[in-house]
């Protein structure tokens, strides 16, 4: 046994030698950043499941070879001798320090900065493609330190928003493990390919029309600037338990693993209690800030609708890939439990398409791979049902430059195939696939025909018989009546692979592009997803449509609003004077006009055609959000909104998710309904925070609302508005939390009034005020305004009022309080002094004579889209000063 030993550890001495050397070559050629500090990569072979869930709990695994039976684990330089005294079987392979060249953070990654930057200028260049979202903050956003300040969380939720929901969701994210240094290049590639797409890739086109597709580039953007310098950083920075190594090794570092964070199955296998361990579990479920406003995220945007024990019902909509580094597998739940989810079989249906798309390893992630609690997968699926995935792309952490294009090329097909079948995951995958599907069709005559071709393939990833397959022109094929059927280019559905083909009628087609839908069926009647292809219909001179975009209730022309010429797919932005021209064949058309503070409008008319008129309905200025859990609030509100004849646009959270900056900041006024015990997620908050930092007006409403600390709203609150306690300090802790029932107060009696005593206690400072009372003289709200933003707090909603004529007088009161809500106007630093202030104010004053309690500030738009907001802005929005307030 000695003698053994012995021989090993020479062994092991000699291997160590070379690969530090290579290291220290590596460092040579790249200074800055610092390679990493030393470890040993060793082979630690292992007899059981449970023996492999506790080296993963316990060790740095980086690789499985599960018909080897031994785990691939980074350990200190010591670790071969030590654990080999112990008597486990260990084995150090000169292969993997070859295949795993110790590297300083290459060259080719940009970092955080260079991450958000690209999110932002997809942004900017496809403004009707791209909502950016802030969903959260990192942990360091809410604890700087001497590592830095921490970034907001980001996101990009991509897909046509001229296009009305509820839409199909695909949600893709990235770079949890912050080391994964690949996933965010991909995540950012798919986003660019869909983008660049649109328009004239047939495929990208229909599904950002038809669906919406979330995409996080990196979800722990504090770790990964610690991987930026160098280091194998792959939890968060959360450092308040236990002293770790500092600077992070890659077996020893501070943070929680945010993979093992979530709040399903949370602290179970393959995770660990010891906080140096690189995958710590965090102190309870989602106990970490950025894990919260994941869920909270997820949530918002898919309904939690898995009954434990159930299978999903196959036709459920949306789907969620993670993409993680490395080992190339195509991973699906559970991880917590090598027992098969109810919903194995159709998990493993979709598993095995991504997986004929890019060629990884598929499989459940416990079986396959390792135990693991508590990740995003298992907290998707076990809480919303919907198909969840973990990609392990490409084969390092540090992934060097050169391979990342070919990791890009084998995913991106895979995660556009999610986004394909995100209408139906379950249901979709039990269908064919297509493939030879042509990217164009050519063009025809008007009133002819055209042949389209296809390859029905009922085996790419399972087994099954091509039993039918149909065409639709313009309109998905899953509409109903517009299927065209085609036929077996043998005459017989008989094998798995079939060619199919068909000759449509190009009848009462407009002259144009056109987009023609195709889908696959097996012989038991499942329907695969569709692909679609353009035909371009031709036998018409090109002609021109012009006309204006107007206000509907003024005739006042909107500049800047976008108009959309279907079935062309023609696109303008009207001028100054709100006018626009286009060219397209002859024929019906119609047109869709979209702008800032208005509903979409659209006109169908035949080209050529001039003096279009596109009347635009003005948005109202109030959006009531209901987000009452209990459902109860809404009718006493827009009871009292219709008796004040005030319009407003009705937003139920529980139908169509939480709105977005976007939505809001088309509204003057946001009245939230928080309801009874309602919670502001952190995504809401942040929503909220970017509504009100644009100049927005909210009255927030609830028994005892929650705002919970650390969001982006309570940082507004405790910054801004401030109670205190007659008799002592001022005393924030309160606010954000349970601002106006965080007293003990006894409920007795009617609890209405109990609860609107509370705010009595607090004297409201910093310019916040009480702004109504109840009929007994009991303040019942908070106010707080600057010179742009300005808020209502109500403790008691309008719904524990008595009295519908008391209600209304309440309401009333506080929207004047709000101000005039004079439509969807614009904020901008019109001196250009850098600051909008009561100086640009002045100048808008001086334009447009407004009465002074009218006299609000503008919302920013660069409504004229000319890159800066100037008076043709101005001119833009003057329309709507001076409107009456309600009275
Ligand atoms: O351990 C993980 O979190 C993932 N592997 S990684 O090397 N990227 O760290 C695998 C997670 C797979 N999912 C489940 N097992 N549920
Ligand atoms: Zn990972």
């Amino acid at each position: 046994m000695k003698n053994k030993n012995t021989r090993l550890l020479a062994r092991l001495a000699v291997v160590l030698a070379v690969w530090l050397v290579l290291a220290s070559v590596a460092s040579a050629q790249k200074p800055t950043p610092q390679a990493p500090p030393p470890f040993v990569l060793i082979r630690i072979y292992y007899s059981s499941q449970a023996e492999l869930q506790r080296i993963v709990a316990e060790s740095d695994v980086w690789e499985v070879n599960r018909a080897q039976g031994y785990v691939l684990v980074a350990a200190p330089p010591d670790a071969p001798e030590k654990l080999a005294k112990a008597g486990q079987k260990v084995e150090v392979n000169i292969k993997d320090a070859l295949a795993h060249p110790l590297s300083a953070y290459p060259a080719c990654y940009g970092g955080v900065d260079s991450l958000y930057a690209q999110m932002a200028s997809l942004a900017s260049a496809y403004p009707a493609l791209v909502e950016p979202v802030d969903y959260g903050a990192s942990w360091l956003r809410l604890h700087p330190d001497s590592r830095g300040s921490g970034d907001r969380l980001q996101a990009l939720i991509l897909g046509n928003r001229a296009v009305a929901e509820p839409r199909a969701l695909f949600f893709l994210m990235a770079n949890i493990h912050a080391r994964e240094l690949a996933t965010p290049e991909v995540a950012l590639a798919f986003a660019r390919s869909l983008l660049q797409g649109y328009g004239t890739d047939a495929d990208a086109t229909w599904l950002l029309d038809t669906q919406r597709i979330v995409v996080i580039v990196t979800a722990n953007p504090d770790g990964h600037r610690v991987a930026e310098q160098g280091y194998y950083q792959r939890k968060n920075t959360n450092n308040t338990v236990g002293t770790c190594a500092n600077p992070p090794t890659t077996f020893n570092q501070s943070g929680v693993d945010l993979n093992r964070n979530h709040s399903y199955q949370w602290g179970g296998a393959g995770a660990t209690s010891s906080s140096c361990a690189q995958t710590y579990h965090g102190v309870g479920p989602a106990s970490e800030i950025e894990t919260q406003a994941l869920q909270e995220f997820i949530a918002g945007l898919i309904p939690s609708r898995r009954v434990e024990g159930v299978p999903m019902p196959t036709d459920t909509p949306d789907m969620l890939v993670s993409l993680h580094s490395y080992g190339e597998y195509v991973l699906w739940p559970w991880g917590y439990t090598t027992e098969p989810s109810t919903d194995d079989a159709g998990l493993q249906a979709i598993g095995r398409r991504f997986a004929a798309f890019n060629g990884y390893t598929a499989g459940p992630a416990s079986t396959t791979l390792y135990d693991t609690s508590g990740d995003t997968t298992d907290w998707t699926y076990g809480v919303t049902g919907v198909p969840a995935y973990t990609f392990e792309v490409g084969t390092d952490f540090f992934q060097p430059c050169g391979d990342v294009p070919g990791i890009i090329a084998k995913n991106v097909p895979a995660l556009r195939y999610a986004a394909r079948i995100a209408r139906a995951p379950y249901s979709l995958t039990q269908g064919p696939d297509l493939t030879n599907v042509p990217g164009n069709l050519g063009s025809a005559l008007a009133g002819t025909s055209f042949t389209v071709t296809a390859t029905v393939s009922g085996t790419v990833a399972l087994s099954g018989i091509a039993g039918g397959a149909e065409a639709s022109i313009d309109q998905p094929t899953w509409t109903p009546g517009t299927g065209i059927p085609l036929s077996a280019t043998d005459g017989q559905f008989d094998t798995a692979v079939e060619n199919v083909t068909g000759t449509l009628t190009t009848t009462g087609l407009t002259p144009g592009r056109h987009m023609v839908f195709l889908r696959g069926r097996d012989t038991s009647g499942h329907w695969g997803p569709v692909w679609a292809t353009w035909l371009t219909i031709t036998g018409n001179t090109p002609s021109a449509i012009s006309g204006k975009v107007v206000d509907a209730t003024t005739g006042t022309p909107i500049p800047g609003a976008q108009v959309v010429i279907s079935p062309d797919a023609t696109a303008a932005t009207t001028a100054a004077d709100g006018g626009f021209t286009l060219s397209v064949p002859a024929g019906a058309h119609t047109i869709r006009a979209l702008a800032v503070g208005y509903a979409p409008g659209q006109v169908t008319t035949n080209a050529p055609a001039s003096n279009v008129t596109v009347a635009l309905t003005h948005l109202p200025c109030i959006l009531l959000v209901d987000a009452d859990p209990s459902g109860r609030a809404a009718a006493s509100w827009t009871a009292a909104l219709n008796g004040l004849n005030q319009p407003f646009t009705l937003w139920r959270v529980a139908d169509r998710s939480s709105p977005l900056l976007n939505t809001l900041r088309d509204y003057g006024i946001v009245i939230w309904l928080g309801g009874e015990n309602g919670v502001l997620s952190e995504a809401q908050q942040a929503a909220l925070e970017g509504y009100l930092d644009g100049g927005g007006h909210l009255l927030l409403s609830g028994n005892r609302v929650s705002v919970p600390s650390g969001g982006p709203l309570s940082r507004f609150f405790a910054t801004d508005l401030h109670v205190t306690s007659p008799g002592t300090a001022t005393d924030t802790s309160l606010i954000g939390q349970d601002f106006l029932t965080g007293q003990s107060i006894s409920l007795a009696g009617s609890d209405h009034l109990a609860y609107a005593q509370a705010p009595a206690v607090f004297t409201p400072t910093n310019g916040a005020a009480t702004v109504w009372q109840y009929p007994n003289g009991v303040t019942g709200g908070l106010a707080y305004g600057d010179d742009k933003r300005r808020v209502v707090v109500l403790g008691l909603g309008l719904e524990t009022v008595d009295g519908a004529a008391t209600r209304q007088s309440l309401l009333n009161a506080m929207l004047r309080w709000l101000g005039c809500p004079g439509g969807c106007v614009l904020q901008g630093d019109v001196n250009r002094d850098g600051k909008v202030d009561a100086a640009d104010m002045a100048l808008v004053s001086a334009l447009w004579p407004v009465a002074s309690s009218n006299a609000r500030y503008i919302r920013h738009r660069d409504l004229d889209s000319n890159g800066r907001i100037d008076v043709v802005d101005l001119a833009i929005i003057s329309r709507d000063w001076g409107k009456t307030c309600p009275q």
